[in-house]
């Protein structure tokens, strides 16, 4: 049943076509292929060639004597080991980009935000003063990357956290010494007959997914702020609506903006556009999907035509002319679809090959060229268009909310702080705060447990921010449009309508999670809500979580001291010893705790729980929404009246003809 499957109405569409074409998906191959009960949950240890063991029985052990709790934890481990390189190779690419700008030697990049570049540079310890840009933009590469390589000591951007969690870090002894040195010692710890105490391997595995956290995605935001931009709100859409009829539409897929940055000036290119026409488009219809959508909707209102679970379907509607992919979340299941639909498959990075795609490796000497190479393949692709099927649904959203941004908006330029957020919370006004991010998981009705967990938190005054994959979720489902205030309890709708803030925050990509981690750490060092992360009413969720990358945010969520929620069944569900660890263990010592729940209502429930548990310790006000719900402010009211009016909105949007329906 297509219904079971997804809540998008465009992929719904598209999914009847594919089931009546026998064309495969996610969706028909996840109901073929039954998860393996045993590997699911944390029982199979493959990591020597006398195995597979797979433990069924209670009290057995591997062939080596390992037992289920020593498997369930390295397994884990090894899960916050490929996330966390996931996202530091990522941010290692984006320092390499700054460095080769810095030098002179990538001349398409410039720095766009000089303000950022100062404070990472006083942040790394870099000189400013008397020295020109480039000069100081050098050193904060070379510095950014000596923090993957150093061997001793602490990474340097531990020192944003609060003081008394800076300690905790220190005195548990998972306080990251370096980004890449922590990788591989989670790699040799649980290399067969290495570490054994199930404890120590989940320790260590917190201090790499600090590593990733604290580290490596967090120079990732700065350095792509940095050279792209901070965030500010602008409008975009969202879903397979934003395809275009007539022009050639190109789609940038992945999660690096190196490239897709430069994709969106080649397509404004005045000469692309004419040489588009000349075949026959009306002109390039540019829009993202995943993360790299993420990157492009934030800066350049470039719109999203869905997330995880959209990839194939997008291609499916017969509409696109090229794929561009960059790195991470593409599914091997795309390059077969090229062989039944006109679309061009393009790979860029040397780490991700796809066989039966084209690749142009992309290289950031000479990025503006090979951009409009690969746009200039699309166009030419335009005349073997065939029949397309392209659905017509579409939301409107604001994304962009840096946290710089949300400090300003709620502060003033003037005095800008997150003083007034935290007031908010200390007045009950709101009841606490919460981030949702992660993926698509076809083992699960696509976007439903985003939407649902979302509603019910912002209708009990819970302030949302998102990423990823659960943004676009939302952003389709229209939670992140200034209308969605509606549905927010009386003391959030307050602040929306004063503020002039969808009570959903679009904070950005994966790597972006790092938002979320400054905005609590400057909420706590702001006062009145505690001396720690720990302490605030906040809880972070992943409803639909499938990548290791998701493992290790929300572990380094947990190691920060929030409570976090995974939807599905635990990995490490086989060993109770673990899954107790991982929950009420690591609440001991970090104050965070990692849960596996399925059921979105109870998570719901859970999270509620959490938050009115740490109001209490703080001896906050009881939350009461009846005392809240008269302010006359409509400031969102401009929001939405531009966009029914269709007026140009972002640099990219601009070019965008049809006026928004009502
Ligand atoms: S893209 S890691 S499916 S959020 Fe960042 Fe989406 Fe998850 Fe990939």
């Amino acid at each position: 049943m297509v219904k079971e499957r997804t809540i998008d109405p465009a992929v719904a569409e598209i999914l009847e076509i594919a089931e009546a074409q026998g064309i495969s998906t996610a969706f028909s191959r996840a109901e073929e292929l039954k998860p393996c009960p045993i590997g699911h949950k944390g029982a199979c240890c493959k990591l020597c060639g006398m195995g597979p063991c797979r433990l069924t029985k209670e009290g057995q052990r591997g062939i080596c004597g390992a037992t289920i709790d020593t498997i369930a934890a390295r397994n884990l481990a090894r899960m916050i080991a490929g996330g966390a390189s996931a996202h530091s190779d990522h941010g290692r690419d984006m320092a390499l980009t700054l460095l080769a700008a810095a030098e002179g030697k990538a001349p398409d990049y410039q720095i766009r935000d000089e303000k950022k570049l100062l404070e990472v540079a006083h942040l790394l310890g870099v000189k400013t003063q008397g020295r020109e840009t480039m000069e100081i933009a050098k050193e904060v590469a070379e510095k950014s990357l000596a923090q993957f390589g150093q061997q001793q000591g602490e990474i340097i951007y531990l020192h944003r956290a609060p003081k008394k969690r800076q300690e905790i870090w220190r005195k548990l002894g998972i306080a990251p010494r370096g980004i890449d040195r922590e990788v591989v010692d989670i790699m040799h710890r649980t290399h067969m007959g290495n570490d054994q105490w199930y404890e120590s391997i989940l320790m260590a595995g917190l201090r790499t997914a600090l590593a990733d956290g604290w580290g490596g995605s967090m120079l990732s935001t700065d350095i792509t702020d940095i050279l792209f931009g901070s965030p500010v709100p602008l409008m975009a859409r969202a879903n397979m609506g934003a395809l275009s009829e007539d022009e050639v539409n190109i789609v940038v897929h992945g999660h690096e903006p190196v490239l897709s940055e430069m994709i969106v000036v080649a397509v404004n290119d005045p000469e692309m556009i004419e040489y588009a026409k000349s075949k026959g488009a009306k002109g390039i219809n540019l829009s993202g999907i995943c993360c790299t959508a993420n990157e492009t909707l934030m800066r350049q209102g470039v719109p999203t035509v869905g997330n995880f679970l959209s990839q194939e379907l997008a291609m499916i509607t017969g509409a696109i002319e090229l794929m561009i992919v960059d790195i991470q979340c593409i599914m091997q299941a795309l390059a077969p679809l090229t062989q039944q639909f006109h679309t061009l498959l393009v790979t860029t990075s040397p780490k991700a090959h796809v066989e039966g795609a084209t690749h142009v490796e992309f290289d950031e000497h000479n990025a503006l060229e090979i951009a409009k190479k690969i746009v200039k393949m699309g166009i030419d692709n335009f005349p073997n268009r065939r029949e397309t099927h392209i659905p017509k649904q579409i939301s409107h959203l604001i994304a962009g909310f840096s946290h710089e941004y949300i400090n300003y908006a709620l502060g003033g330029f003037y005095r800008g702080s997150f003083r007034p957020l935290n007031d908010a919370v200390i007045q009950g006004r709101l009841r606490g705060v919460a981030g949702v991010v992660g993926c698509n998981n076809a083992r699960t009705c696509q976007d439903y447990s985003h939407d649902y967990v979302v509603r019910e938190l912002i209708k009990n005054d819970v302030l949302v921010v998102m990423t990823g994959c659960g943004a676009i979720a939302c952003a389709k489902s229209g939670l992140l449009s200034p209308e969605a205030a509606e549905l927010a309890g009386p003391g959030l709708r307050e602040i929306c309508e004063a503020v002039g803030i969808p009570p959903v925050l679009h904070v950005g990509s994966c790597v972006d999670n790092t938002r979320i981690l400054t905005t609590l750490s400057q909420m706590a060092t702001e006062g009145g809500l505690g001396e720690d992360i720990a302490d605030i009413p906040a809880v972070g969720f992943a409803p639909e979580w499938m990548s290791e990358k998701a493992i290790s945010i929300g572990c380094y969520f947990v190691a920060s001291g929030v409570y976090t929620i995974f939807g599905s069944e635990s990995p490490v569900a086989n060993s109770p010893i673990v899954d107790r660890f991982i929950s009420e263990g690591w609440e001991k010592l970090v104050g965070g705790k990692l849960e596996f729940i399925p059921d979105p209502e109870e998570t719901v429930r859970k999270a509620l729980e959490h938050i009115d548990k740490k109001r209490a310790a703080l001896g906050l006000v009881e939350y009461d929404p009846t005392r809240f719900g008269q302010s006359g402010d409509r400031l969102m009211r401009q929001f939405i009246e531009a966009m029914e009016a269709g007026l140009p909105v972002s640099p990219y949007s601009a070019k965008i003809p049809e006026p928004a329906k009502k």
